[in-house]
């Protein structure tokens, strides 16, 4: 499966891929579902009779069963409680005097819990209850948009306005939710969604958009939706309306086709942002006009799933493509530079970091392996060369209490690590848990033949990981994680490669606070090992810790993970609320109460973070880990097998023990001029008309960049602004609303 630069999005494969011939967008307009019937065809005509077991609970599940939001129980559950305690009091049950009375209440037992003893005895708690509180916080957050912004790409759920990118809008926040609103079992919501699509909805709208964004969040929308109502028929929120299924597919097609002019670049890595109208590619205005590395390889579970619907090999080909010009640069103990020039394919800079603009390049090795059924072992190699980088570089340790920190490089591996983790980094605990045992749980897990210790220990990775992110919560004065967090590491820095086996260091067994008794430390475990930063102190609703406890709860059956997660939903509940107690909002600090809210709701609050919170307390027979991917944006993709369509089109170049390629040094001469390296000092400003752009408009850019992002000091405050969320909040695209990468 050669990769030929030269095709354009329009040509197809008809010969090798077995296409109709026809345009796909005849086939699309045939109502009798041409398209249904070759997506039957790709993955075998039994997949819709192999349904999971919760197919035969009824529509309502998993709640249903309250009529009343907790929103407005607040006050019901307010009078009862005091009336409760009222009768008690005159029982005598709370009266000063019952221990008189009621001495065996005492009982010595109750005493002894364990450190997690706020939740022990928790076989009483009514998970399906806090779904549906889940559920009940989506439908308020939504028929608030709904009533105020309906159609709009971006919302401020304060002010009670939005805005669309386009005159039409793109669908940015009502495509994102819809798979949501399906395993919610939202009907009502989804067949407005779906009227609106039907009537607004169109992609040839003359507006740049970001390439990756639009991937993840409104084709990964789409194609998750189409899985969904395509696969289990009649499960999520069956609809009763005139328009087809079909629409899902189509637009993502249609959608598809217009983002792949963004690879049209001498190397095949996509261009920062792409014309939906003319699908020219556009280079970032900033960065030198590189795209970051986590986007360009953060594209391939969509755009692969596609080609797996459509049988159409073009878009198969330009995702995977990427993985190949990436890996030929052999970065040594596969931990990449987050910047990548799209012309040549080599990287900019040698800044490391798992969180923006790194974290999914990770996500999405391991993930495009259990994608295709773990028939593509190289992007296991990847991952596992990735995981030995990560334990050799950037683990360490943090003062005083042995939080495991992911820290990063900003000068490259030689250099001291900065001891920072964006929210971001949060991925991958339940990535590395996932990785660990193939979605399995660790029971199941452990009695395969290939379960050994480096498995045990990348589960203790993930463990440990996972206590620093909800540390990052439960430091704060909200119970909320700031938006960047630092650490206090240990002088000189204890690294993980620095121990072996159970020697290693570990973070608080217990988040339990000392009582306030005078000469006792009553702050919050890790109060000395955080550092939040003013800068960095806002929350944007996001996901990945929640992310992450679903996958720790999925996989280890802990139920520590999902009481984290009941605390950090209340948490939201309580302090990104909005004043009229209608909608939430991100908000400013997370260190002061009560907050001040920044008047933006991310449409990954309806699509990630809502849906994560809403699975971590739902059955766990709800989309196993097993049969389904999600992408980077919680949209779920079914694992499907290769085929005999599909095959892997590229091979990893051989290395030596050190991992440096063997034909060439690292040659293939990447040369790459000051001008154009403005992390090298005393580099110069950037020009992006250096970047050689095949049919694109970059030659329309060809102005010299500020001087912001193009020299070397500008560069390095660059790097310090990032820790002032610069770098993890930004606004690629103008005129767009605001996008969080
Ligand atoms: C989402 O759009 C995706 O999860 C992406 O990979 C990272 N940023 C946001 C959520 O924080």
């Amino acid at each position: 499966m050669a990769y030929n630069s030269q095709t354009g999005p329009t040509q197809r494969h008809t010969d090798t891929w077995q296409s109709s011939g026809q345009s796909r967008f005849e086939s699309i307009g045939n109502s009798n579902g041409g398209i249904t019937n070759k997506i039957s065809e790709a993955f075998g005509g039994d997949r819709r009779n192999s349904l999971p077991m919760y197919k035969d609970k009824p529509f309502s599940y998993p709640g249903g069963r309250r009529k009343v939001p907790w929103y407005r129980r607040r006050r019901i559950i307010g009078v009862v409680l005091v009336s409760i305690a009222t009768i008690s009091w005159w029982f005598g049950i709370l009266s000063p005097l019952s221990h008189l009375t009621r001495p065996s209440e005492k009982s010595p037992a109750k005493k002894s819990q364990s450190s997690w003893s706020l939740f022990a005895g928790s076989g009483a708690v009514d998970w399906e209850d806090r779904a549906q509180q889940v559920k009940e916080a989506f439908q308020l957050s939504f028929s608030d948009y709904e009533k105020h912004a309906w159609g709009d790409d971006e919302y401020h759920p304060v002010a009670k306005d939005g805005k669309k990118m386009t005159q039409n809008g793109l669908g940015w926040i009502i495509v994102d939710a819809l798979d949501t609103m399906m395993l919610m079992n939202l009907t009502t919501e989804l067949q407005h969604a779906r009227q609106w699509m039907h009537n607004n909805l169109t992609y040839d709208q003359d507006h740049d958009v970001s390439t990756f964004e639009t991937t993840i969040r409104i084709l990964g929308g789409l194609l998750s939706a189409h899985y969904l109502s395509n696969s289990f028929p009649g499960v999520y929120a069956p609809v009763n309306d005139s328009l087809s299924d079909d629409m899902y597919i189509e637009k993502a097609a249609e959608l598809a086709d217009r983002l792949l002019g963004a690879f049209n670049t001498q190397s095949g890595v996509p261009l920062a942002s792409v014309n939906l109208h003319s699908q020219e590619g556009i280079p970032s205005h900033a960065d030198g006009g590189a795209s970051s590395t986590a986007e360009a390889t953060s594209v391939q579970l969509e755009l692969k799933y596609l080609s797996k619907l459509t049988g159409e090999a073009v878009y198969w080909e330009k995702a995977e493509h990427v993985m190949k010009v990436v890996d030929d640069n052999a970065e040594p103990d596969g931990l990449l530079p987050i910047f990548i020039y799209a012309d040549r394919g080599v990287f900019r800079g040698n800044n490391i970091r798992l969180g923006s603009r790194g974290d999914s390049y990770y996500e999405y090795l391991i993930k495009q392996y259990l994608q295709t059924s773990q028939e593509e072992s190289l992007y296991n190699e990847m991952w596992k060369e990735s995981m030995v980088g990560i334990k050799k570089h950037l683990l360490t340790y943090s003062s005083p209490s042995n939080f495991t920190v992911l820290a990063e490089k900003q000068n490259g591996l030689d250099h001291p690590v900065t001891p920072k983790m964006d929210h971001l980094v949060c991925f991958m605990p339940g990535t590395i848990a996932l990785a660990t045992t193939g979605g399995q749980t660790v029971a199941q897990a452990r009695r395969d033949r290939s379960w050994g210790s480096e498995q045990e220990e990348d589960l203790i990775i993930a463990e440990e990981l996972m206590k620093t992110c909800w540390g990052m919560y439960t430091v704060t004065a909200t119970g909320l994680a700031g938006e960047i967090t630092h650490f206090n590491l240990h002088d000189p820095p204890l690294m993980y490669n620095d121990f072996s086996g159970g020697e290693r260091p570990t973070g608080p067994k217990s988040f339990e606070r000392q009582p306030n008794i005078p000469g006792m430390d009553s702050r919050p475990v890790g109060t000395d090992d955080y550092i939040i930063k003013n800068a960095d102190a806002h929350n944007l609703q996001r996901p990945e810790t929640v992310e992450s406890l679903f996958y720790m709860w999925r996989i280890t059956g802990d139920e520590k993970y999902r009481q984290w997660g009941w605390q950090m939903f209340q948490a939201f509940k309580k302090h990104t609320l909005t004043p009229d107690g209608l909608a939430f909002s991100s908000i400013n600090s997370v260190n002061s109460v009560p907050t001040t809210l920044r008047d933006n709701m991310e449409s990954f609050w309806l699509a990630e973070t809502l849906k994560y919170f809403f699975l971590l307390f739902s059955s766990n027979d709800i989309l196993p880990l097993t049969d389904v991917v999600f992408n980077t944006e919680a949209h779920a993709f079914p694992r499907f097998q290769l085929g005999k369509l599909f095959k892997t089109g590229w091979e990893r170049k051989p290395r030596d023990e050190n991992g440096h390629l063997i034909e060439q040094a690292k040659a293939e001469p990447a040369i790459v001029s000051k001008e154009e390296q403005p992390d090298i000092p005393g580099a110069g400003p950037v020009k992006i008309a250096t970047v050689h752009l095949t049919e694109t408009r970059a030659m329309s850019v060809t102005s010299t960049l500020s001087d912001s992002s193009s020299n070397t000091d500008a560069v390095k405050a660059d790097r310090e602004a990032a820790s002032a969320t610069a770098e993890a909040t930004i606004t690629p695209i103008m005129d767009e609303p605001q996008l969080v990468t």
